[in-house]
């Protein structure tokens, strides 16, 4: 079939044409049986969430208690982002640097095009236009997502700003748009019914940082097939950004609201599955403290007018992972959610018509697992998947702030870098200098969690939490951290804090209680910037002492918070040969020597 044969490929409400010979030239190839350009109404919701439940891929949940809202549950072989299977094809293998896969580009393109051809065969081509962040940025962040995923077109409408309203603006885009290309890989043959949640085995989820394009193959799950999020907001991003001279990072924004109404913003980088939607939703424990929420995810940073360092979160939803969630780890989560209007995939269903997972409040004695199978308490297997999600739109969040939409952001005062770390790693430490935060980014580390497949809990080196996110070379990542430092004037800088709310005991038992109590830690951060607050200068950074944090009304035993605060020497020792061997990884060359200088004077600092 050629494109013209192909209903719908006529039909271009752009005038953009290099949007439309793109989606011709991938019709000609796909071979879909349609074409269909997205508007991102209400009623295209109902249309495609109707189709979807029709083929069983997608549960309307009880209205009364969801209203608007659906379940789905994957393929068991298609449940989290595949990084083995995520390339960065850049010109040159240094481009995409010792810590990504690399394929050259042609050569990709050569085995992806073959992949794609006939691909969408039996199937309905969707084109989303979408702009990642506020559409009435100065420069608008516009893409086209191309898919054959009905679950992917509705998702896109609750993660990011799509459909008709965005035309406009790529009109006028020239080729400032990403292109973002997926297909499920699952063709159906004339009368082949088709299965709940189609997918192939063979998957490639791969990037062109320098043409700004995404070739995604054979998931339909989260970041794999949004390609907003992190295969754009990120891969791509942090390459435009570096050409560009700003930031992308994977760190949720909060605004923290003194008692005074003195409003900070802090940016914080976690690892998947680390908190980072609790944190961005905090419910403060201190007495007149407010927080409210403009990310969770993904933060954009650029220098305003006045010198200092703006944040604009380019999603419109959160991706949150369900297990854990409830009404006292994340309370605004569930009142977000209690709202409806989301999509809930491989949590469980209860016989009522809601969704659980473990952690939720309830008790339920029958459920339908993830996996479709019946489940009872004593089932001795989890109902929900680990990285289990819920998708709903941020401004359904009852504490969004106000301004999270305003195109120019909002001012960080202070940047959090945070792992999942049982030991060595203090509750808290700040950096002694721009330069000092970034190796500290640089250097973190974290165990792995269910939010990629393979590994769990295992220590590897995440800096900025960005290793699975970057898109292109770590050495000189570090090297554009500290140029941004250098560029800026220091007083306006944020100031840098490495976090840790996981360590634990020997006893295995967690020291510090985490969640709402972490605006402790926020005040301390907040007090140091305004200098308020003391610090011991330790070997790592400053480090506060419990008596130097507000601790009142705390229900912690005294000798675990001093635990969790401790800067053990020898742990530290132990940390140096595998900081050596993450050096040696990214290797000499790519490295730069600002980095290796504050890792030669942690060492001696250390007496190692
Ligand atoms: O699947 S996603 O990459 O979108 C979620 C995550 O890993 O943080
Ligand atoms: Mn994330």
């Amino acid at each position: 079939m050629t494109a013209a044969t192909v209903p719908g490929t006529d039909h271009t409400p752009t005038t953009n044409q290099g949007v439309v010979s793109w989606v011709q030239e991938i019709a000609e190839l796909a071979t879909p049986d349609r074409v269909v350009w997205c508007d991102g109404s209400d009623e295209e919701w109902t249309r495609l969430t109707d189709q979807l439940v029709e083929a069983g891929t997608i549960t309307r949940l009880d209205p009364s208690k969801k209203p608007n809202s659906f379940y789905a549950a994957s393929d068991a072989g298609d449940v989290a982002r595949v990084e083995e299977r995520t390339f960065i094809c850049t010109e040159t293998e240094r481009g995409a640097g010792p810590t990504n896969n690399w394929v050259a580009p042609a050569e990709m393109k050569q085995t992806m095009t073959e992949l794609y051809r006939g691909s969408m065969r039996g199937r309905t081509l969707y084109v989303v236009p979408f702009c990642m962040g506020p559409t009435d940025a100065e420069d608008p962040m516009l893409g086209v997502e191309i898919t054959d995923s009905e679950y992917v077109v509705i998702s896109m409408k609750i993660m990011t700003r799509m459909g008709s309203h965005v035309l406009p603006l790529l009109d006028k885009a020239g080729d400032r748009w990403v292109k973002a290309l997926h297909s499920i890989g699952a063709p159906l043959e004339p009368g082949q019914a088709d299965v709940a949640w189609p997918h192939n085995e063979n998957k490639y989820i791969s990037h062109f940082p320098e043409t700004r394009e995404i070739w995604s193959y054979g998931s339909g799950y989260g970041g794999n097939a949004l390609l907003g999020k992190k295969c754009y907001a990120l891969r791509i991003a942090s390459a435009i950004a570096h050409d560009e001279g700003w930031l992308a990072e994977h760190m949720l924004i909060l605004k923290l609201i003194s008692p005074e109404e003195k409003a900070y913003y802090v940016a914080a980088a976690f690892p998947s599955a680390c908190g980072k939607t609790n944190l961005a939703m905090l419910q403060p424990t201190i007495p007149g403290w407010r927080a409210e929420t403009v990310g969770d995810d993904i933060a954009w940073m650029r220098f305003g007018s006045d010198g200092r360092l703006y944040a604009v979160n380019p999603e419109f939803g959160f991706f949150g992972v369900a297990p854990g969630t409830n009404w006292n780890t994340n309370p605004n989560a569930m009142r977000t959610i209690d709202k409806g209007n989301a999509l809930f995939t491989n949590v469980a269903l209860t016989d009522d018509g809601d969704v659980w997972w473990e952690g939720l409040e309830g008790d339920p004695q029958h459920l339908t697992s993830w996996k479709g199978e019946d489940w009872t308490p004593d089932a001795g297997i989890d109902a929900a998947h680990p990285n289990s999600r819920y998708t709903v739109p941020i401004d359904q969040c009852p504490v969004v702030a106000p301004e999270w939409q305003d195109p120019n952001g909002v001012p960080i005062s202070a940047i959090l870098f945070g792992g999942r770390r049982k030991t060595t790693v203090p509750l808290v430490t700040e950096a002694r200098s721009w330069q000092h935060g970034t190796f500290m980014g640089a250097t973190m580390s974290s165990e792995k969690t269910a939010a990629a497949t393979g590994g769990l809990g295992q220590v590897r080196r995440d800096p900025m939490a960005m290793l699975p996110f970057l898109g292109y070379n770590v050495g000189d990542y570090f090297a554009h951290w500290v140029n941004v430092g250098k560029g800026a004037d220091a007083d306006k800088l944020p100031k840098i804090f490495y976090v840790n709310w996981f360590r634990k005991g020997d006893d295995g038992q967690m020291l510090w209680p985490g969640f709402g109590e972490n605006s402790r830690v926020l005040k301390w951060c907040i007090e140091r910037m305004e200098g308020k607050a003391a610090a011991v200068d330790t070997a790592i950074g400053y480090v506060p002492t419990p008596d130097q944090m507000d601790l009142e009304g705390l229900d912690a035993n005294a000798d675990d918070i001093a635990a969790a605060l401790n800067v053990d020497v020898d742990e530290w020792k132990a940390e140096i040969p595998l900081i050596e061997e993450w050096f040696a990884k990214i290797g000499e060359d790519n490295l730069p020597s600002s980095i290796r200088d504050e890792f030669e004077a942690l060492k001696q600092r250390l007496g190692a």
